[in-house]
């Protein structure tokens, strides 16, 4: 399958010039039959590829499919999404990312899916996955952090992801602490960032990326449709979500560099950039308790801190937010 990915890559680049099979062939000692048939075995997945006579086949169109070329085509990264496990449809995609990140899966590995029949949120609530219309994805990063930096990943996800989606589409959606990304009040993305951690140090972040990218309305269970929303259902338009992945992945990338380099600081005023809860009267709904008070901003540990009515200021590792 190594052989088949490179065909399709030189499809690829190739840019609509031929690609020639006799070279091809002769480059990884295939037969041009071979070729031939990894060529058919592309048709079946949906790309348009003619044959040119004595020149060499063509890539026409591709699929709108999140498989590794479509998204490495765009990636502009050093080691986030340069290795790619795409799959058709998975339980999770975070359960497949962390056995493979036990397994040693380099900085940057990216398990992604067209489906996920039991995708999960925080506190293993249900994350509804529908197939060939969101990103599923989950990216297996070792930075140099310590342990207790690593929930502030959800807040540099949220920016890089809130910037892609800015550069591709203009639209600009806004981040609801701790880990939604918001469009006209609905929720658009959720972020699931977990740990594989030794006491001083991080082996590995593996952060999920639940978006609702192509879904109209009807694609979404009853239960969501009053809070959940899509990215075509905001600017009316389909959405190339290989291309986005790229975009993720690069300002992801970079961010994380300059959070390992320079601390959170420069993340925290990129974040106060982007989120609709400082300033707001919320309420924090935790698992042992439930506050109200005014949102005041995040702190440099990425917690957000609420005044309280009695005046106190208290901050908060993780909660769900109401805006009032
Ligand atoms: P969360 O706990 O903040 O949000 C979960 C809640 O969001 C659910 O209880 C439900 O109300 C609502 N919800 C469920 N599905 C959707 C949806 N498609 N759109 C909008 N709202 C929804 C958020 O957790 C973190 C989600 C991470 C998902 C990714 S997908 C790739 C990776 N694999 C995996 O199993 N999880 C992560």
């Amino acid at each position: 399958t190594n052989v088949k990915n490179e065909l399709l890559k030189r499809l690829f680049e190739a840019k609509g010039e031929p690609v020639s099979g006799q070279e091809f062939a002769e480059q990884f000692g295939l037969s041009r039959t071979a070729i031939w048939k990894y060529i058919k075995e592309f048709e079946e997945d949906g790309y348009e590829i003619a044959s040119i006579r004595k020149k060499g086949y063509v890539l026409i169109s591709s699929p709108d499919r999140v498989n590794s070329a479509n998204i490495q085509k765009h990636l502009g990264t050093s080691s986030y999404g340069r290795t790619i496990d795409y799959y058709e449809s998975v339980q999770s995609t975070q359960i497949i990312a962390h056995d493979a990140a036990q397994a040693e899966a380099a900085d940057g590995t990216l398990i992604v899916a067209e489906e996920q029949t039991a995708g999960k949120g925080r506190l293993s609530r249900p994350w509804s996955s529908t197939a060939n219309k969101g990103i599923w994805m989950s990216l297996i990063i070792r930075p140099s952090l310590m342990p207790q930096q690593a929930p502030q990943m959800t807040l540099v996800s949220a920016v890089a992801i809130v910037r892609a989606i800015e550069e591709l589409t203009q639209l600009e959606a806004t981040i609801k602490w701790p880990n939604d990304i918001m469009i006209n009040g609905k929720k658009m993305t959720g972020i699931l960032t977990e740990l594989q951690s030794d006491p001083d140090r991080v082996k590995a972040i593996i952060i999920g990326i639940g978006m609702n990218v192509n879904q109209g309305e009807d694609d979404f269970p009853d239960e969501l449709k009053p809070i959940a929303t899509s990215l075509k259902m905001a600017t009316g338009e389909h959405i190339d979500r290989a291309k986005l992945i790229a975009g993720i992945l690069n300002y992801l990338e970079l961010y994380t560099k300059m959070y390992e380099k320079h601390g959170f600081g420069p993340i925290k005023l990129l974040w106060e950039g982007y989120s609709n809860t400082a300033g707001k009267r919320v309420r924090a709904v935790m698992l042992n308790e439930t506050i109200e008070g005014t949102a005041l901003g995040i702190s440099e540990e990425g917690l957000l801190e609420l005044r309280l009515d009695d005046g106190s200021v208290r901050g908060i590792y993780s909660a769900d937010i109401v805006l009032q």
